[in-house]
């Protein structure tokens, strides 16, 4: 980045600072990943200063041969991971992917029914300060107090007495397979459409990790930056016959240009996401959060309905006597990088704010190349933190074998998980 290194130093000291804490650090936020230099390479591209208002052969303005090209690569290579009809790559983000849906088949004031974001939700699956929650009559299912995991019966009941229009799966810290079939189910017996957002777990879809919603949705969204390793951005998933409508709903409905450096990028994460080891990444994530949550058990922590069959766990800090927050705090100062979260049913009088949990993903340290064994030595750094965390001596300890473990798996390297071409 010479360039901008004589342009604009004060910029230029924070990415290569921003690089420096990425490769020096453990990152287990769930919804956080690191995509290859090639990724990054198309992203930081001149398609970044190009105008495309429409679609692939259909544009508003001149000059967009190249990135029609690119475009039509990313629609493409989506419908071929995920065997869907249709694809649009155009969505800024998850959330405007899910806007999107919305605008196309629900007018304000219709019914949906998405997981309570206390229970693993998302915002906008009905969160009052969200446009869903602003613009629709929400109600929501949540897990079972006992097990952790959706309460398939209550959703049902739930369903069969408000007939929400559309009835949303997926989550932001659900630790579960998500069970579509069954989605699918209760959204014809009471006539409503089925989305699934699989923002978290697409890349593991993708990799034959976790099944597929894509033959029981009717519309699926997804962004394109945590298991999927690719750009920041979003992507939407349907069947042929809502493809016009979601397309006009994009543009000129939500958005205007898209980012055609980002689609660019997206291409190329897609490409990346039909590889073997891409696959063996994602069912190593899995194993590497399953080695890492039955760790805590045996060392007495209470892990949200006892483990985990994706990516992600959740540690219920109540019986530890330290909250979320401290939790995130402590554990940051000596390397170790994720984020305090609600837990179902936390009657410690927590805020989204002051939770009683800590989410724990293993997307990152995978793309690293790590394994069980890795993830192991991590939990026990996390339990010596969390039992000590004011101990000086227990942090410099920590840190060192963060430093080691990092040093041993560098972000970017041949033969790591992660494609570095
Ligand atoms: N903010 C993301 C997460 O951390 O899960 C969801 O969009």
């Amino acid at each position: 980045m010479i360039t901008l290194k004589n342009d604009d130093p004060e910029v230029w000291r924070a990415i290569q600072d921003e690089i420096e804490r990425q490769k020096n650090t453990i990152d287990l936020i769930a919804s956080e990943n690191t995509c290859s230099i090639a990724v990054q390479e198309a992203q930081g591209s001149s398609m970044t200063n190009k105008y495309a208002e429409g679609y692939a052969g259909r544009r508003w303005y001149a000059g967009c041969g190249n990135v029609d090209t690119v475009e039509r690569l990313a629609v493409e290579r989506a419908k071929q991971i995920f065997g869907a009809e249709h694809a649009n790559v155009q969505p800024h983000a998850g959330s405007q992917a899910n806007m999107a849906v919305c605008f196309s088949v629900l007018k304000p004031g219709d019914r949906m029914l998405g997981m309570d974001l206390s229970h693993g939700g998302h915002l906008t699956h009905g969160f009052k300060k969200n446009f869903s929650g602003m613009m629709y009559e929400i109600t929501h299912y949540g897990v079972k107090k006992d097990t952790g995991y959706i309460d398939y019966d209550e959703l049902r009941n739930i369903a069969l007495k408000t007939k929400p229009h559309i009835i949303i799966a997926g989550a932001s810290a659900y630790p579960r397979i998500l069970d579509f079939p069954r989605f699918r189910k209760i959204a014809d017996e009471v006539g409503a459409y089925f989305m699934a957002d699989i923002a978290h777990i697409a890349g593991l879809i993708a990799g034959g990790a976790h099944p597929s919603p894509v033959p029981y949705a009717d519309f699926v969204t997804t962004t394109t930056h945590k298991t999927l390793r690719g750009p920041r951005g979003g992507l939407i998933l349907c069947k042929s016959k809502y493809a016009k409508k979601i397309d006009s709903v994009v543009f000129p409905g939500i958005q205007g240009g898209p980012f055609m450096h980002v689609i660019a990028a997206k291409a190329v994460a897609f490409k990346e996401a039909m590889t073997e080891e891409f696959k063996q990444c994602q069912h190593q994530t899995v194993k590497n959060a399953r080695a890492m949550a039955q760790e805590f058990v045996k060392r007495g922590y209470n892990i949200v309905s006892g483990g985990t069959d994706n990516h992600l766990f959740l540690i219920d800090l109540r019986n530890k006597g330290i909250t979320g927050k401290e939790a995130q705090l402590s554990l940051e100062a000596a390397d170790i990088i994720l984020n305090r979260n609600t837990i179902p049913f936390d009657e410690m009088g927590a805020s989204a704010n002051e939770p009683n949990g800590i989410r724990i993903g293993t997307p990152t340290i995978t793309s690293r190349g790590m394994k069980e064994a890795d993830a192991v030595k991590i939990a026990d750094c996390i339990d010596k933190i969390l039992s000590q965390p004011h101990d000086m001596q227990t942090k410099e300890a920590v840190r060192k074998t963060i430093r080691d473990l990092c040093s041993q798996y560098p972000l970017y390297k041949e033969n790591a998980c992660q494609t570095s071409k």
